[in-house]
């Protein structure tokens, strides 16, 4: 079986240090984040930027300050700035990390409820334009997938384009709002994707350590991290990023699966090899 690539989604837009105090807010936070991740098995780094009081951001120069920190420590790293950044951002304010050329962005593909009265909105035009902007600057999306339906979206945009293969989605499950994060559902999305795509399985919460090991034995890739849990087992926190990676790369070793370093996963991904 290929080996296992695992992301870590070290700091989000929504989970904050009154969660865990390890949530990173800081350059300086963020680059331990990362570190700690890197040691423990993660070749991609989701990430989301703050200000140092923890207010999300899009803002490039941040991107570009973090990134490069995060680059003079994790070199071989592959960073995937967020392009879906926090409820309510504008389009091109969302779309700012992509002028630094990553290798990686995530594309949402569908609106949907955030819990309460927020709605991450993402309508056919928004994911239309920021597929299109991928393509021309060489980025490959991480689409991520919050229901059925967003699958079905990202095909539709591929047929006509917007997309290019193979693609590599993201399973994010139970999120109040989306997909729940149950096997049924799981074996739902998984089977509806079509055979020459990757995918990573983000489980929130509760779900995130069961959907890793549904993963690890189905071939896929497991997406952990600070964003979409903060806890190592029940009633539990974790006290880095680098605790989660290496709970699933622990999981991955109990079942056989081998974990990928960087350069494998950009092989398995389809990435271009890095010049460094
Ligand atoms: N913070 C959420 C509203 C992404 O990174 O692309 C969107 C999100 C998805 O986290
Ligand atoms: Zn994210």
């Amino acid at each position: 079986m290929e080996k296992l690539i695992i992301t870590a989604a070290i700091c989000g837009a929504e989970v904050l240090k009154e969660h865990n105090p390890a949530v990173p807010y800081t350059v300086a936070e963020c680059v331990r984040e990362a570190k700690s991740a890197y040691a423990a098995g993660a070749s991609i780094i989701h990430l989301h930027v703050r200000r140092d009081d923890g207010t999300p951001t899009q803002d490039k120069c941040r991107f570009r300050e973090v990134m490069e920190a995060i680059r003079a420590a994790c070199p071989d790293v592959i960073i995937q700035p967020s392009t879906g950044g926090a409820v309510g951002m504008t389009d091109d304010e969302r779309l700012q990390p992509t002028e630094l050329r990553p290798e990686m962005a995530t594309l949402d593909c569908g609106t949907m409820n955030f819990g309460g009265d927020e709605v991450f909105t993402n309508t056919e035009n928004t994911i239309k334009y920021f597929g299109r902007r991928m393509i021309e600057l060489g980025i490959k999306p991480e689409l991520e997938c919050f229901d059925k339906s967003m699958i079905d979206m990202a095909l539709r945009l591929r047929a006509k384009g917007y997309i290019a293969a193979p693609m590599h989605f993201d399973f994010v499950m139970g999120v109040n709002g989306g997909i729940g994060g149950g096997l049924r559902d799981f074996v739902f999305l998984r089977g509806s994707i079509p055979a020459d795509a990757t995918y990573t399985v983000a489980g929130v919460g509760r779900y995130e350590f069961p959907l890793a090991v549904a993963a690890i034995v189905d071939g896929g890739h497991v997406r952990v991290g600070f964003e979409d849990n903060v806890f190592l087992s029940k009633g539990v926190p974790a006290r880095s990023n680098g605790e989660l990676v290496e709970k699933v790369a622990r999981l991955a070793g109990e079942l056989g699966r081998e974990v990928a370093r960087p350069d494998e996963a950009r092989v398995i991904l389809g990435l271009p090899p890095l010049n460094m």
